[in-house]
């Protein structure tokens, strides 16, 4: 697929992922995984993906499953349950939670799609709303993810690449933010990167409000 290999360079993407080990060493509850699930995996759940219904409503198109998630009123409760998440997550959310990276079976899920230049403003998840436990899945595209400590100033990319995921809990959840540039290539050390479509699927628990 012409998306990976723009980072199939092997001194680029060593550089890459040294990133992502650097961002781990100074925060405290972020974990990057590569190649979590298998290239047919990834590409079976891509097809499967483009078939759903897509939601405009965001300046990028998303699908929610599980619980519908106001954006603005940022809180969930019952009323806004869809129902379980569809057959075709069932074996990536179970897996997450057998193999102990959340600590029960995901009750929500947003898919959420990038063209080139689309990106997600620097943001903590509502924390009234979503569990301890964030967790991202890569499909299409690779590109960076970046995170700010808003009291310290700290800032770190982590390098995403298509079947990867990162988990996101306790300080890496809670204090940093994370969010994706606006931007149609990434950049590290004087190369450049070439978006191409990015597909999320990003695993969550819920906290009802009663
Ligand atoms: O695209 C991603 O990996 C992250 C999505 C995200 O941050 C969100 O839906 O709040």
């Amino acid at each position: 697929m012409e998306q990976f290999t723009l980072f199939d360079n092997p001194q680029i993407k060593t550089e890459l992922l040294a990133l992502n080990d650097t961002a781990m060493a100074h925060i405290q509850g972020l974990q990057y995984i590569p190649e979590y699930i298998t290239p047919q995996e990834h590409d079976n759940l891509l097809e499967i993906v483009n078939q759903e219904e897509w939601l405009n409503d965001l300046k990028r198109r998303v699908q929610h499953y599980g619980y519908r998630y106001d954006y603005k009123v940022r809180s969930i409760d019952y009323s806004m349950k869809i129902g379980d998440l569809p057959q075709w997550t069932m074996d990536i959310a179970q897996r997450l939670y057998q193999e102990g990276h959340i600590k029960k079976n995901p009750e929500q899920l947003i898919v959420n799609e990038y063209f080139a230049g689309q990106g997600i403003a620097n943001h903590v998840d509502c924390k009234p709303c979503f569990g301890d436990t964030i967790i991202s899945l890569s499909l299409g595209s690779a590109c960076m993810m970046d995170f700010k400590n808003k009291k310290t100033k700290e800032n770190y990319e982590v390098f995403l690449e298509p079947r990867s995921l990162v988990v996101l809990k306790e300080d890496a959840r809670y204090i940093w933010t994370h969010g994706i540039r606006p931007r149609k290539t990434d950049k590290i050390n004087g190369a450049r990167m070439k978006r191409t479509t990015r597909i999320s699927l990003t695993f969550r628990n819920i906290i009802l409000q009663k």
